[in-house]
């Protein structure tokens, strides 16, 4: 082979590589598209539903039964976000090459079109990694986490319905074609290997797309999904901890060993006018109740538990008549965001809401909220306060 042959030769393979795979295009963006925005909606439904749990507006109901509930709707949250990071890379490979074509601005509806991509694609990986490093409790930035994960949430819908409203005949086309169809090829060559070669890199790719969304779910699923558990690779927290439960937050992290484990420890109880003053072992001594109940972390790790303890009904009825309305919980903790609750009438007067005293058979470790914490169906984490001090219903 000559040098000038060799040169040629290597020219026509950077050419071909710069452009890229031939299995990119329409055919696999539109069918990984797909999928990607499924996640995504799963993850903002999901999110707002628990946004909404812990800054309930006026007109939000969340039903206290099932009791596995939240746990449901925050582990979809997680999976769908998770499933979502391999997608989004198959997706924007998929696309790459368009992100630079000329001209950068051109027409209104171009503009409109790559300035919506602009700010999905943003949006989508801000929502992305920040959740991911999130579950990994790894907070590398200065902001507080949730409202601004809430805010950039909108952002992302609002550009993905823009995003889908201009594609939407490039999806159809893309979409009614099969995988295997000669189309995306512009200059690339015609003969039946080459045809070959690209239908086999096209399923390729999606068959990469939904196995690593797949593995990536499975990764996390675990630390909600009891069976799954030996799969967790990427969970956090998936079944250790005092009794078999994970522990968010310590009770030497919180600072309260000392508050917890004190002779004159009382829970204070307020219903209406009416306050009473409990010890563990007067809250021993009412009638126990138990109950099945999980926590389900917000960041997406939940575990189900046997709870023993006092119903916080019986508990409100045994200082006043309850007024009805919103519960107040506080805890010995005097600073941190979990340090308060606030439990709604719906959940408060339910059966299977607990003042718990024991978890698993046993007294409550003092990283599980000893003397005693609130336990209630189908909440989140953050909102089950441990280490109690003081409960007030007054209207
Ligand atoms: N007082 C107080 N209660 C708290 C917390 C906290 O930091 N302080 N963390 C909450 C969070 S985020 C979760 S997920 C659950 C976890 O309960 P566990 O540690 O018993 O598993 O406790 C909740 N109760
Ligand atoms: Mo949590």
């Amino acid at each position: 082979m000559s040098v000038h042959e060799t040169i040629e030769r290597g020219r026509t393979f950077a050419a071909r590589w710069l452009r890229g795979s031939d299995a990119r295009g329409p055919e696999v963006a539109s069918r990984v598209g797909i999928a990607l925005g499924s996640a995504i909606l799963i993850c903002f439904v999901t999110g707002l539903l628990s946004h909404w749990i812990q800054h309930p507006p006026t007109w939000f109901w969340w039903p206290v039964h099932p009791v596995w509930l939240y746990r449901l709707t925050q582990g979809l949250h997680v999976i769908s976000g998770v499933a979502a990071i391999p997608l989004l890379l198959v997706k924007l490979w998929a696309v790459y090459p368009k992100l630079f074509q000329r001209p950068v601005i051109g027409s209104p509806l171009r503009m409109l079109e790559r300035g919506s991509i602009a700010v999905l694609v943003g949006a989508i990986f801000f929502e992305l990694s920040t959740g991911l490093l999130n579950i990994a409790q790894f907070y590398p930035w200065k902001f507080f986490f949730p409202p601004v994960h809430y805010a950039v949430a909108f952002v992302a819908i609002g550009a993905l319905a823009v995003h889908l409203a201009v594609k939407l005949p490039v999806i159809r086309d893309a979409l009614s074609r099969p995988i295997d169809s000669e189309t995306a090829g512009v200059d690339t060559e015609s003969s039946a290997d080459a045809v070959a070669r690209r239908h086999v890199s096209r399923r390729t790719v999606l068959t990469a797309a939904w196995v690593s969304a797949g593995a990536a779910s499975l990764a996390v699923a675990g630390q909600t999904v009891p069976f799954l558990r030996w799969a967790a690779v990427l969970a956090p927290r998936s079944g250790e901890g005092p009794q078999g439960v994970p522990v968010n937050r310590s009770a030497q992290a919180a600072g309260v060993v000392e508050l917890a484990r004190a002779s004159d420890y009382r829970l204070s109880v307020l219903v209406g006018d009416r306050q009473r003053s409990f010890s563990r072992d007067e809250l021993l001594a009412m009638p126990q109740t138990h109950a099945r109940l999980p926590i389900a972390c917000v960041e997406g790790w939940s575990a189900s538990a046997d709870w023993t303890g006092v119903r916080l009904r019986d508990l409100l009825a045994a200082v006043g008549p309850y007024p009805g309305g919103d519960v107040r919980f506080r805890s010995l903790e005097t600073s941190g965001i979990y340090a308060n609750s606030v439990l709604p009438h719906r959940h408060a007067i339910d059966a299977d809401t607990l003042v718990a005293l024991s978890l698993n058979g046993a007294a409550l470790d003092v990283d599980h909220g000893y003397p005693c914490r609130l336990i209630a169906p189908s909440r989140p984490g953050v909102l089950q306060t441990k280490w109690l001090s003081t409960i007030e219903a007054r209207p």
